[in-house]
C-alpha cells in the first residue's frame, strides 16, 4: 500500500505510529506536485494528506479513518482495547483530538501570521483550544498511555497534537506553554513521547 503524506503532518504522524507499531510494509510518498494539487485532487477528494492507496487502488482518505481501517484490516497486534467500553473511550480521545483540539488550534498559525503572536485573535482562539484540552484531561487515564495499559490509536491521535500544542504555542502563537493547566496531559505527554513507534514518527517529521 501507498500512504501519501509529507512528514510535518500532524495527521500523517498518527498514521506512521499505527503503521509502525504494527509493523506494516507501507510506502510513504509525498502528494504529486504536494498538496492540495490539481494531481492530488485527481487521486483522492480533498488533496489532503494523508491518504492512503490500497494495492487494489482503494483509495481511504481522513487519518481517524485510515488507522481504523488498518486496525480492521491487520488486526494483530491491536490498537485498540478489548473491551467495547474502553474502545469507545480510545475513539473518544481521537475525536475529541480532532473537533475540539486541532479544528481550533490550527487556523491559528494562519491568524498569528495576520495579526501578530498573543493577539487578540490569537487569545480568544485559544479559548476553544483549552476547552478542548480540559476535556481531553478529564478523559485520559493517568498510566500513561490515553487509554487502558497500551498503546491504542487514541495514542497515535493524541500524542503529534500534544507535540504540535507543547511544541509550537509560544514559538509561534506567542502564547506560553498551553498545557500549564493540565497536569495529566503534560504528564501523559512526558511519558508517551518516549514510546518507540510515536518517538520513531515524530523523529520522521
Ligand atoms: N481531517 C484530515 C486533516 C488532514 C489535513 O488537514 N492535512 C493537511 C496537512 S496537515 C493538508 O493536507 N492540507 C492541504 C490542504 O488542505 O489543501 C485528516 O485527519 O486526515
Amino acid at each position: 500500500m501507498k500512504i501519501f503524506e509529507v512528514a510535518v503532518s500532524p495527521f500523517a504522524v498518527r498514521v506512521r505510529i499505527a503503521v509502525y507499531a504494527k509493523g506494516l510494509n507501507a510506502e510513504f510518498a509525498p502528494p504529486p506536485d504536494g498538496f492540495g494539487s490539481e494531481a492530488f485532487r485527481k487521486i483522492t477528494p480533498l488533496g489532503k494528506v494523508p491518504t492512503l492507496v490500497c494495492d487494489d487502488g482503494t483509495v481511504i482518505a481522513e487519518s481517524a479513518v485510515i488507522n481504523e481501517y488498518l486496525e480492521d484490516t491487520y488486526p494483530e497486534p491491536s490498537l485498540l482495547p478489548p473491551d467495547c467500553k474502553v474502545r469507545a473511550r480510545a475513539r473518544m480521545v481521537t475525536q475529541m483530538t480532532d473537533a475540539y483540539v486541532f479544528a481550533a488550534y490550527l487556523p491559528l498559525f494562519a491568524i498569528a501570521k495576520a495579526e501578530g503572536k498573543a493577539s487578540r485573535a490569537v487569545v480568544t482562539g485559544m479559548v476553544a483550544v483549552n476547552r478542548g484540552l480540559a476535556a481531553l484531561e478529564r478523559t485520559i487515564d493517568s498510566d500513561g498511555y490515553a487509554v487502558g495499559d497500551d498503546l491504542t490509536l487514541a495514542d497515535c491521535a493524541l500524542a503529534p497534537a500534544l507535540f504540535y500544542v507543547t511544541e509550537y504555542s509560544d514559538s509561534y502563537l506567542g502564547v506560553g506553554d498551553a498545557l500549564s493547566n493540565y497536569p495529566k496531559l503534560t504528564a501523559y505527554w512526558q511519558t508517551i513521547r518516549g514510546n518507540q513507534y510515536v518517538a520513531r514518527a515524530l523523529a520522521d517529521k
